[in-house]
């Protein structure tokens, strides 16, 4: 008999699987869409219920922050979860630690040693695997709602990507050398999403925090953070409990708190 691998999608497989009240409980799946916070952005304008779930075989424009270019060919993850926690706008980027949290737990699940690199992404073997992307749409105090993307290589082998980005990416089946079950892999994401959510809603940030930084590869190590308008060099102590920003002890002495940035670790001369 031949065995075939099934690498396919199933939104009904996956709801079948989930222990989850509301998180996945309904999902929209396209084979090609242009991005899939796109999509959830425009459901929630419409009303769509929390734990809405978009996902996409391959994205045409995926996007990660300040517009830039997100790779999402297919064989990979990617989905966006509409949020409408009751929270201050300012507090929405708490969010994604806990899609972080989610990330890392299921890969870790596979056997790979999976880490959080402050504010977005998830690496393995120091290379990124996941990018995660949350807006919100909000007025001055209320959050209408928010939508949480993340981008997971997964099922494609690393020089799928372009050259620029193999150098600090990689792919679950670039490490694992082999395809994982992409419903499986969803389904503990999912079920460790909701998790972390409800602790969040029920206990407030500082578990998730303590949680996250189990998972953290730059706490306590000298990096360099590239902001809008500058780099600045310092050493990650810790994470700010109100607001999620990245507290630095500058080489000079001084603390600064980053509150959007790329941090990369610097290495012993
Ligand atoms: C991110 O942005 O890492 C957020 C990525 C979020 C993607 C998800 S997929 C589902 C949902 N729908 C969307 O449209 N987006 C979300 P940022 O930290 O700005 O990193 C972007 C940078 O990562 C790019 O400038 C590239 O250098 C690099 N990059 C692009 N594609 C990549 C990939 N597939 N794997 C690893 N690195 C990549």
């Amino acid at each position: 008999m031949i065995s075939l691998t099934n690498d396919f999608l199933s939104p009904d497989i996956i709801k079948d699987r989930l222990r989850t009240e509301f998180i996945g409980r309904e999902i929209r799946y396209f084979d090609e869409t242009g991005s899939t916070n796109d999509i959830a952005k425009e459901l929630a304008r419409k009303g769509a219920l929390e734990g809405l779930l978009v996902l996409a075989e391959t994205q045409t424009s995926g996007r990660g922050r300040l517009g830039r270019v997100w790779q999402s060919p297919p064989g990979g993850i990617w989905l966006s979860l509409i949020l409408r926690p009751r929270l201050a706008p300012q507090e929405a980027p708490k969010l994604t630690f806990i899609g972080a949290i989610a990330v890392a737990t299921a890969i870790r699940n596979l056997g790979l040693d999976a880490k959080i690199k402050w504010p977005n992404d998830v690496l393995v073997s120091n290379r990124k695997i996941c990018g995660i992307l949350t807006e919100m749409e909000s007025e001055t105090d209320v959050l209408h709602y928010v939508v949480v993307g993340i981008g997971i290589n997964a099922n494609f082998n690393k020089d799928k990507l372009p050259a620029e980005i193999q150098k600090t990416a990689t792919t679950l089946k670039s490490e694992l050398k082999e395809s994982v079950n992409r419903n499986e892999f969803i389904t503990c994401l999912l079920n460790e999403f909701e998790r972390s959510y409800l602790v969040f809603l029920e206990k407030g940030f500082s578990p998730i925090l303590e949680e996250w930084k189990e998972l953290s590869c730059i706490l306590n190590e000298d990096v360099r953070v590239y902001m809008d308008n500058r780099i600045i060099d310092g050493k990650a102590i810790d994470v700010d409990q109100a607001s999620g920003a990245l507290i630095l002890k500058l080489d000079n002495g001084s603390f600064e708190k980053i509150f959007s940035g790329d941090v990369s670790i610097r290495r012993q001369k």
